[in-house]
């Protein structure tokens, strides 16, 4: 097996990424609607499923909303909807904002799969494929509770209410707490908009409130990114421990610098991927599974350049 040299590397990388066959006739057309465009959680997903589709010799186009908010992504679904591909994978912004635009796509005849987040109507979606969200925010709150010597208080940032995701591990998270950790106190949960610029003022504010804080778990990227710089400005590391949902390349680098003991990662690609065949399956009237739960693993600076580790971490 021969080495590949660095640029090789970057031409493979692009090609495992790029569109796959672009509008060619008789080909199976999918529309992938990310949560936010450009943002590495979803852009590893957006290659997971790139890839797959070439591989099954599928058309894939990708779009998503600059900001995570349903008022963005509502007229993007509308139009993918009017532009009738074949299936759609979508990662909903909102459990109940997103319901009437997916009601259109599945009365357009699309299937529709659902990655990532989900909507609060069953009927949507042929098949969900995501993170065990409780179970990762658990894992979150017993990560911390480590950290910080089982007691102290606890506070958690999210983006907004409505997210299934990052609701899913507040529960996960408030129901570990609860049972197992009786000297931890749980301060309660505050919401950045998904926003790092917030996130780091929500930080800064309870730090304020409570100098005694022990402990911080943010539920996604930019929820983390936020807190650890508020950590780190307020000279807090070490103080203050941190854990953190997702694995992106300002993540990894708050992990080495000590601003976060512990991330939560998920599979996007794998997300992407499965959510690419189950969507061909819809299509060709095959066996569709309902729903796929896909793995987390808690990425601390002792296993980060492990291998098996160092290929789930996120594309920047
Ligand atoms: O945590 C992921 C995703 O699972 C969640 O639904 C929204 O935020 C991320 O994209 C990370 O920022």
């Amino acid at each position: 097996i021969g080495v590949l040299t660095a640029a090789a590397l970057v031409a493979a990388a692009a090609t495992a990424c790029s569109d796959s066959g672009s509008g060619s006739g008789g080909k199976i057309k999918l529309t992938l609607v990310q949560g936010m465009a450009g943002e590495e959680f979803y852009e590893t997903m957006a290659c997971g499923a790139k890839r797959q589709a070439a591989s099954m010799g599928v058309d894939l186009k990708v779009q998503g909303p600059q900001k995570f908010d349903p008022t963005l992504q509502t007229p993007i679904v509308n139009s993918v909807v009017a532009s009738r591909p074949d299936g759609m994978l979508i990662a909903p912004t909102d459990t109940k904002a997103l319901i009437a635009p997916l009601k259109q796509a599945k009365a357009a005849g699309i299937k529709t799969v659902l990655v990532d987040t989900v909507v609060d109507d069953p009927s949507i979606g042929v098949s969900r494929i995501s993170t065990d969200n409780v179970k990762g925010g658990a894992t979150a709150a017993t990560a911390l509770a480590k950290q910080i010597g089982d007691k102290g208080k606890v506070l958690v940032i999210s983006t907004d209410p409505g997210v299934s995701t990052v609701d899913a591990r507040i529960k996960g998270f408030e129901q570990e707490i609860k049972a197992n950790h009786p000297n931890v106190k749980y301060v309660g949960v505050q919401y950045s908009h998904n926003d790092v610029s917030e996130a780091s003022k929500i930080v800064n504010a309870a730090l304020a409130k409570d100098p005694d804080l022990a402990g911080v778990f943010a539920t996604n990227l930019n929820s983390a990114t936020g807190a650890g710089s508020a950590l780190q400005q307020a000279g807090k590391l070490g103080k203050v421990k941190m854990v953190g949902f997702d694995a992106g390349p300002a993540q990894v680098k708050q992990l080495q610098d000590g601003v976060v003991q512990a991330l939560v990662a998920q599979l996007p690609g794998d997300i992407g991927a499965k959510g690419v065949e189950q969507a061909v399956a819809a299509v060709k009237k095959q066996t569709v599974t309902p729903s796929i739960p896909t793995d987390a693993t808690v990425v601390t600076k002792e296993n980060l350049n492990q291998p098996d580790v160092q290929k789930i971490l996120y594309k920047a």
